[in-house]
């Protein structure tokens, strides 16, 4: 199965698979939409039901490929680079799901749904590029400018990192556009005053910082070294767990910031305080990505027996935690992670990736492979890739299902925005809730329209049965607490050592199992502070 023939032929889904490049190049607004609209109709014909068309962003690339200032010609949007294998599974976790829903009867029977995906990779203007482009429709993004035809667009799912969410949410927000984002968990984004269309399936940081302070207490410690990454998460992060920690009495060793260019000078430096300070906990507020380039540092110089506390977006990244020889120097580790589930059929799904369905699958696959599908690489001597090549045999962090977690947040907002459409749908005149009781009308509504039913959403996600609600646009604060331990071969696992909820009662939030814990250097007594 593919990804267009897996949303089957009969019914055709709007497939605008947009990645760094857009579909068209023309420069004339105007022009373009007539293209889009057309591509449109064409797309539509065989089309039995009425289409919608969800919007995602995942940050697929990890950068942008850095480009000269030259003032002398054009400027054009830049290219990325460092494909990410994670976040290219959460994007066809989008697919997966909308795939999912296209098939149920009784989710949006008359209504399908369609998608316009963008990478942001990882960085505020290409979020920022993508924002725009969605909602004028165009590729060239131009503010209050979108083709009248074409199927009604309606809610954003992502973006991946907070800071791009800010970005976008501010954008969105304007339009009173509804944005549900998986991973975005930085508290400001709890702002409806600031952010009023932002919704998020992942809970905010303010649970999370709180949740490690109250660890630290926990075990006794008193003296901490902080680290945290140079964007929105890592410094609201880390400023709210040191404000929980110092009121109860806790030192601040050391504090460092992760660049967001890492410099060999600022790793060295980092590296250099951590060995200096006497104390023995760090607390890391990062993302994988961030946090890489110090752990080659950390590698390099052996810095061992220390105990690292990790923020959710680094405890189950294999980027970091299958890294050579890294048990000496992370092992014992703890951290926070939000909720895993099983899906079933996603792994078949991921695995029947189409390599010819779009530039990002062109690209994934040319790297699995070490081939290319682009003739002037192939004239270069870069072997070419047949499309024949085996994928079923994939075992890397793409088709790795056993850490569904943002994943699965993934999975919760694409059916979010499904099951508010699906009420907007099944709304009865005269019981609406709109002035008078009127109701929204599925095929051409507005986006406060689709926001209402966003706010008030209920629903109870397939396969783990976890009911979800938003409280003002957030979800209750829930992290499994995990704890790296080696197995037989000397590889890391990460073994459940209790959990934190932020709505039991204060004694009871925080619940860890001691004798289960394995610290650095597979030592089983509680390590001191300093
Ligand atoms: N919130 C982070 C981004 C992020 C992330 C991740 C990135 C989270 N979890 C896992 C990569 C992999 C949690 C943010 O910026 O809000």
């Amino acid at each position: 199965m593919d990804l267009s023939t897996g949303l089957s032929s009969k019914r055709r889904l709007l497939l605008v698979f947009c990645v760094s490049c857009f579909l068209y190049t023309s420069t004339d607004a105007e022009a373009s939409c007539k293209l889009k609209a057309k591509f449109n109709l064409q797309g539509y014909k065989e089309v039995v039901k009425r289409t919608v068309v969800v919007g995602g962003m995942f940050p697929v690339h990890e950068r942008l490929v850095s480009t000269d200032t030259n003032t002398t010609i054009p400027p054009e949007s830049s290219d990325c680079e460092g494909f990410n294998f994670r976040t290219f599974r959460w994007a066809q976790t989008m697919l997966f799901a909308l795939n999912e829903i296209n098939n149920r009867t009784d989710l949006l029977p008359k209504t399908e749904l369609g998608y316009v995906i963008y990478d942001s990779c990882f960085t505020i203007s290409k979020a920022v590029e993508g924002t725009l482009t969605f909602l004028t429709g165009q590729d060239e993004a131009v503010p209050n400018y979108r083709c009248g035809n074409g199927p009604p667009l309606s809610a954003l799912v992502g973006a991946g990192a907070s800071d791009l969410s800010i970005a976008t949410a501010r954008i969105l927000g304007l339009y009173y556009f509804p944005q549900m984002s998986y991973a975005s968990s930085c508290s400001v984004l709890e702002s409806r005053f600031q952010y009023p269309t932002f919704l998020r399936t992942i809970p905010s940081d303010e649970h999370q910082s709180v949740a490690m302070a109250k660890l630290l207490l926990h075990f006794g410690w008193t003296w901490v070294g902080t680290i945290a990454a140079e964007d929105d998460y890592g410094k609201y992060g880390i400023k709210r767990f040191k404000e929980v920690v110092e009121e109860a009495g806790v030192c601040i060793s050391f504090s460092e910031t992760l660049p967001k260019t890492p410099s060999p000078e600022a790793m060295q430096r980092i590296a250099q305080a951590v060995v200096d300070s006497t104390a023995k906990i760090i607390v890391v507020f990062s993302s994988d990505v961030d946090l890489r380039p110090l752990l080659e540092e950390l590698l390099r110089n052996n810095i061992t027996n220390r105990t690292w506390i990790a923020s959710e977006a680094w405890v189950t990244s294999a980027a970091i935690s299958r890294h050579p020889n890294i048990l000496p120097v992370l092992g014992g580790t703890i951290g926070f992670a939000v909720k895993r589930a099983e899906i079933p059929g996603l792994r078949e799904h991921l695995l029947a990736v189409n390599p010819y369905n779009d530039t990002l699958t062109e690209e994934f696959w040319g790297i699995v492979f070490n081939c290319t599908m682009n003739y002037t690489q192939v004239l270069r001597g870069i072997k070419r890739c047949t499309g024949e090549e085996v994928i079923e045999k994939l075992n890397n962090t793409y088709s790795d299902v056993s850490q569904l977690r943002i994943t699965y947040n993934v999975y919760k907002a694409v059916y979010a925005v499904a099951h508010a459409l699906h009420n907007l749908e099944v709304c009865k005149l005269g019981r609406g809730p709109f002035e008078n009781g009127t109701c929204a009308d599925i095929n051409g509504f507005e986006p406060w329209q689709l926001m209402y039913y966003m706010k008030n959403l209920r629903f109870t996600v397939p396969h783990t049965g976890e009911e979800i609600f938003f409280n003002d646009g957030d979800v209750k604060g829930f992290y499994e607490i995990l704890n790296w331990q080696s197995d037989s071969d000397g590889a890391i696992t990460y073994t459940n050592i209790g959990y934190y909820n932020s709505t039991a009662p204060a004694d009871d939030m925080l619940t860890i199992n001691n004798a289960s814990i394995i610290w650095n250097n597979d030592v089983l007594e509680t390590p001191r502070s300093v």
